[in-house]
């Protein structure tokens, strides 16, 4: 039997020779069944043996698992020199990632989000932005008008009479949201996002608003960024400004209207403009995301194209 054991050469034969003497009727477990009328000497043989055929498979049992194992490393290694697969991770759209930075920024300076329609009723795109009919200031966005007489939003302004209707004074919001207008070209798209940004409160002042403007395109892009506001004119706002950033070369680029909100406006949703003023800016947050990531034409973002995705450097 010993010798039986060493010269086992599989760890199915040594199963099965285990079986054959430890199992149910195994040879040496009938030995030991039948061991109540033998000797003491007899005994304490069969016990010997049982213990030193036990302690045989044991050792066998740890050689053949390790040549079983070494026999395996030799034709399974990995070759960390080969190439890998190529792997496709999805990652997140430009437009996503710039949209999701500057929410953040715009949180951490107590703003909070807030939403509307993409189609908009004349009031809140309009009328109630102290632009009635007939207003000539309509003129400033090519608008979509659908049958019904509804509109679909040129502006995310549309959003700060949604809230102050809602929520009234003191109000300190952002919202964010496509807009649609007729226009087509490399920096202008029929449908674009806009960032808004609304605080109205008491003693809020032209200077407030500069300062949340410059931190957070400092923020957004990771650096000092200097800005100019230049004047302007939208309904909704008195002053009204415009406001650029310097980019490369000292270049200005324009990047969105600002100002105070006109007292229409707050009357308009029910906030006495004699206790409450504040600021409101709006920017093609587009624009921003195509400036901190290099890309030069804005229709590409919606095009879909998962080639461009890949060289823009996502
Ligand atoms: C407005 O839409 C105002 N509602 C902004 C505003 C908000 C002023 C709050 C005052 C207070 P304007 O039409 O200039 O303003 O558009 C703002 C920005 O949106 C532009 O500076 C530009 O960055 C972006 N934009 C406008 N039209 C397009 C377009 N067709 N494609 C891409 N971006 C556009």
């Amino acid at each position: 039997m010993k010798d039986k054991i060493k010269n086992t050469k599989t760890l199915e034969d040594l199963q099965k020779l285990y079986s054959d003497t430890f199992g149910k009727n195994g040879t040496m477990t009938l030995q030991l069944k039948n061991m109540a009328n033998l000797s003491n000497d007899e005994r304490a043989a069969i016990n010997a043996e049982n213990s030193e055929l036990r302690q045989l498979f044991k050792e066998k049992q740890n050689e053949l698992e390790l040549a079983a194992l070494n026999a395996k490393l030799a034709t399974e290694y990995v070759d960390v020199t080969l190439d890998n697969e190529p792997q496709n991770h999805g990652t997140l759209h430009p437009l996503t990632q710039s949209l999701k930075e500057l929410s953040a920024i715009l949180e951490s300076f107590g703003f909070t989000l807030c939403t509307g329609p993409e189609i908009e009723d004349d009031w809140h795109n309009f009328t109630a932005l102290n632009t009635p009919e007939y207003h000539p200031a309509r003129d400033m966005q090519d608008t979509f008008f659908l049958k019904n007489g509804n509109v679909m939003r040129t502006q995310t302004s549309a959003i700060q009479i949604r809230a102050m209707e809602k929520i009234g004074a003191p109000i300190k919001i952002f919202a964010i949201g496509s807009t649609y207008r007729k226009e087509l070209d490399a920096t202008h798209s029929a449908m674009f996002g806009q960032m808004e940004g609304l605080y109205v409160d008491k003693n809020i002042t032209m200077s407030d608003l500069v300062a949340t403007l410059r931190n957070l395109l400092s923020r957004f892009f990771e650096r000092e960024i200097e800005i100019r506001i230049r004047p302007s004119y939208f309904p909704f706002t008195e002053p009204s400004i415009e406001f650029d950033m310097k980019w490369d070369k000292g270049k200005w680029i324009e990047l969105g209207g600002a100002g105070m909100v006109h007292p229409n406006v707050l009357r308009n949703c029910k906030i006495n403009p004699d206790e409450y003023q504040g600021f409101a800016f709006g920017f093609g947050w587009d624009r921003m995301a195509m400036l901190k990531y290099g890309l030069n034409d804005i229709r590409a973002f919606y095009d879909g194209d998962v080639r461009w995705l890949k060289n823009s450097g996502f």
